[in-house]
């Protein structure tokens, strides 16, 4: 381990734009990849250099392996970062850096693996002390397994795929009746999606919050928590809103929140920037769900209540520098932050094109995380996110009407996007009274 002057970006859009600002503060080089549809976009000239690695298609560019290490080679960079999604918990990718001698920027793939089967991240927290949901210990094997269990935990329970996370392959089961076809369904249907049907059982939380805390952890067996984010603004699995603190949470419990996220991460030895996702219930008992072994989209609010740069921390934590202490952490103030995506308000259906027109709202504590601009071409093939806005606020309150002032300002002509859905949400009183759960845009259409 030692500096890193050139690193390669395996990704596109505003968390590309995100990652060559803080490589280019740290005077480092940042290599830029793209594919053959992104060929024009701007973010792309404030790259030391850039290399087309394929097609439209990510199969062929942005999840294609062999390409971005040649780029890496060719261009002699000494690590890569990976960003969300994409390569970002591709195990098979982490070990191939390491044999080309480039440094991938997140956790070892031994950790990456023990977390990406999801019963068994259970199982490892359990033995860590971290509250887990009541359920099967680790996989179960056939239908008779899951009904013996089911019947002794009392309905309703979710089955889930071992290999899902993020929503694929689960099936919430009201009573025994409709057990035997919704594990068959589960299984079939994770199958199809991982080609692995691991199942496993857990009893139902009914209208849970998602609470999940950022850690970052180096290579010296240091870890902190830079706060939680409250994430239960969601539709269908996609986050919308996300804040920091999660003021649902009072104080003792936050603090056992945090210590109990400390304590796991040291104790699977973890490395670099990661998140424990955490379902809190109605008499706030928090319990362990998954953890991302990546850079959140959401990591911004993190960073305004906290003024740690993330990424920053995870190139020093890959350079092998020791972290600061869990004292300097000074979590002050409220941000929340409203995704921006070309999607109608309404139903969300996505709606890429041509922006003619792009106002950008501004002011003190008001961040724009965004590579899009008048004139953008949204590409078809991508995720339909074109940048976030984030802002702090001394309280909550204050965040909110900040938001508000900062979306009213906020003009994108030519496309249609959720600018409007988070202008209504932002005067909402269940929004602003902090009342509701992940259930809430289902149950108010
Ligand atoms: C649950 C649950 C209730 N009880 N597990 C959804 C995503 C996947 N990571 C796990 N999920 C859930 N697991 C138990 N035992 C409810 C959900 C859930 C959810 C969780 C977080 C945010 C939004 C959600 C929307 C629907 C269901």
């Amino acid at each position: 381990m030692g500096k890193l002057n050139r690193i390669l970006i395996a990704n596109r859009g505003e968390i590309a734009l995100r990652a060559i600002r803080t490589i280019k503060e740290m005077g480092k080089e940042a290599v830029a990849v793209y594919s053959t549809a992104d060929k024009d976009a701007s973010y792309l000239k404030l790259a030391d250099a850039t290399i087309c690695i394929g097609g439209p298609k990510s199969a062929e560019s942005y999840l294609n392996i062999p390409a971005i290490i040649a780029a890496a080679e060719v261009s002699e960079c000494d690590a890569i970062f990976p960003g969300y999604g994409f390569l970002s918990e591709n195990q098979n990718f982490v070990e191939i850096c390491r044999y080309h001698n480039i440094k991938f920027i997140g956790p070892s793939v031994e950790v990456m693996a023990m977390m990406s089967d999801k019963s068994k991240a259970k199982q490892v927290m359990k033995e860590a002390g971290v509250p887990v949901i009541p359920g099967s210990d680790g996989a179960i094997k056939d239908v008779a397994e899951a009904r013996k269990l089911a019947g002794e935990m009392g309905y309703p329970v979710i089955l889930k795929a071992a290999a899902g996370g993020g929503g694929r392959g689960m099936r919430v089961v009201e009573d025994e009746s409709y057990l035997e076809n919704a594990y068959l369904a589960a299984e079939s249907e994770a199958i199809t999606a991982f080609g692995d049907g691991t199942i496993y059982m857990e009893k139902f939380i009914e209208n849970p919050r998602h609470i999940e805390v950022q850690v970052l952890a180096d290579s010296h067996g240091n870890a902190v928590h830079i706060g939680e984010r409250d994430c239960s603004m969601q539709r269908r699995h996609q986050k919308l809103i996300e804040e920091s603190p999660a003021l649902f949470l009072d104080d003792q419990t936050r603090a056992r929140l945090h210590e109990a996220a400390v304590k796991a991460t040291k104790h699977i030895g973890y490395e670099s920037a990661g998140t424990f996702e955490f379902l809190v219930d109605k008499h706030k008992n928090f319990y362990f769900m998954e953890m991302n072994t990546r850079l959140q989209v959401e990591h911004c609010v993190s960073e305004m209540v906290s003024g740690i740069d993330i990424i920053e921390w995870m190139i020093r934590i890959a350079e092998g520098e020791k972290l600061f202490e869990q004292n300097d952490v000074n979590l002050k103030g409220h941000a929340i932050e409203c995704r921006i995506t070309a999607e109608d308000p309404v139903n969300f259906m996505p709606c890429p094109g041509k922006i003619n027109k792009w106002i950008a709202p501004g002011g003190k504590d008001v961040r724009i995380d965004s590579h899009a601009h008048a004139g953008y071409i949204i590409p078809q093939h991508y995720d339909s996110m074109i940048g976030k806005l984030i802002v702090w606020g001394e309280n909550r309150e204050r965040a909110i009407a900040k938001m508000s002032r900062a979306l009213e300002e906020f003009e994108v002509g030519g496309i249609k996007t959720v600018i409007d859905f988070h202008r209504k949400m932002m005067r909402n009183p269940d929004f602003i009274n902090n009342n509701f759960d992940t259930k809430y845009l289902e149950e108010h259409a």
